[in-house]
């Protein structure tokens, strides 16, 4: 069985341990967003490609969902030390390397796809990652600046980081992006699926960055399998992140339902075969076959369940 996901950082690779452990024997991509990406300190820093090879190579520090287990902070201390801006960016030691090799390896001329893959191969992280493109997108926020009554456009990483996402949006912009094509692999890989999961990520700047990147959105919808989403929301929240901050700046609502139906039906335009919703939630989603499932992935079993069951929507 082939897999393909759509993910972004840490929902999206928690998912992913479930998918590898529901579908052991399965060949699995993982199609994941760069829109987070930034450069600080020189280093070029890829936050959800990072969390999902930390994460399925068993690295990951577990209650953050980013970055590395017994993390050191050295580095950071003696960046700010010096008043080497910015100091707001949580920047691990042993995360440093990772971030060197990957800034030395593209500097070098290395598409960010084959520095992923390189990577990789120390993480083993039982998946083929790739980056949705190997271009630079960089998702960036306008807000009005509350010092200034001004608008501007922070990245991505300063709103989410810096300001909790408490700067009111206005909306999102994916630098780049028209110019960007879909890394190698992508759309051979969405063509040849058995199955095409959406993770449980941030539908606006995760998994709709990756749509966003030219003709990834049109593969999805063209894929011979069923295509399974996965709800990021819960009970009319988000269960991690800041999903429920980002929903309305693209006027969705933030339920199950929402985020449904602005994925919409595949029959009727959209992506949607399958929708995967809470148990207890309720989601009317016209032309999508809707199943309440328990979606929170509170240990190995739970996430292996929840990857079980979005398969099964898939082999419908
Ligand atoms: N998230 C934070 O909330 N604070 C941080 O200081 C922080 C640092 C960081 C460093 C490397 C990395 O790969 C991720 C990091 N993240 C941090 C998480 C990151 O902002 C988010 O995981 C994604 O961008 C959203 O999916």
């Amino acid at each position: 069985m082939h897999i393909v996901v759509l993910a972004g950082g840490v929902g999206g690779a928690r998912f992913l341990r479930g998918v590898t452990a529901a579908a052991p024997g399965a060949r699995i991509t993982a199609v994941i967003n760069t829109g987070d990406d930034v450069t600080l300190h020189g280093l070029r820093i890829c936050p959800d490609l990072d969390s999902v090879m930390y994460t399925l190579g068993d690295g990951i520090d577990e209650d953050r969902g980013w970055g590395r287990r017994d993390e050191t902070w050295t580095v950071r201390a003696e960046l700010a030390a010096y008043g080497a801006e910015p100091t707001w960016f949580g920047l691990g030691d042993r995360d440093v390397a990772t971030h060197l090799v990957r800034t030395r390896m593209l500097d070098a001329g290395y598409p960010l796809s084959e520095v992923t893959a390189a990577l990789a191969d120390r993480w083993r992280p039982g998946v083929r990652l790739l980056p949705m493109s190997d271009q630079r997108v960089g998702t960036h926020v306008v807000v009005t600046d509350p010092a200034t009554g001004r608008t501007r456009a922070i990245h991505f990483q300063e709103w989410w980081i810096r300001h909790r996402a408490a700067l009111d949006a206005h909306r999102f912009v994916q630098v780049g992006v028209d110019d960007a094509r879909p890394a190698p692999g992508v759309l051979e890989e969405l063509a040849a699926a058995d199955a095409v999961l959406l993770a449980p990520s941030n539908p606006v700047v995760s998994i709709g960055t990756v749509l966003g990147v030219p003709g990834i959105r049109d593969a999805v919808r063209a894929a011979g399998s069923r295509v399974v989403g996965v709800s990021p929301i819960v009970g009319g929240a988000a269960v991690r992140g800041m999903a429920d901050r980002c929903l309305p700046v693209v006027g969705v609502e933030v339920s199950a339902e929402g985020v449904g139906r602005h994925y919409g039906a595949r029959s009727a335009g959209g992506l949607l075969d399958a929708w995967l919703v809470h148990t207890g939630d309720a989601a009317d989603v016209p032309g999508v076959d809707v199943r309440a499932v328990p979606l929170l992935m509170t240990d190995p079993e739970a996430t292996t369940a929840l990857a079980r069951a979005a398969l099964d929507a898939a082999r419908a």
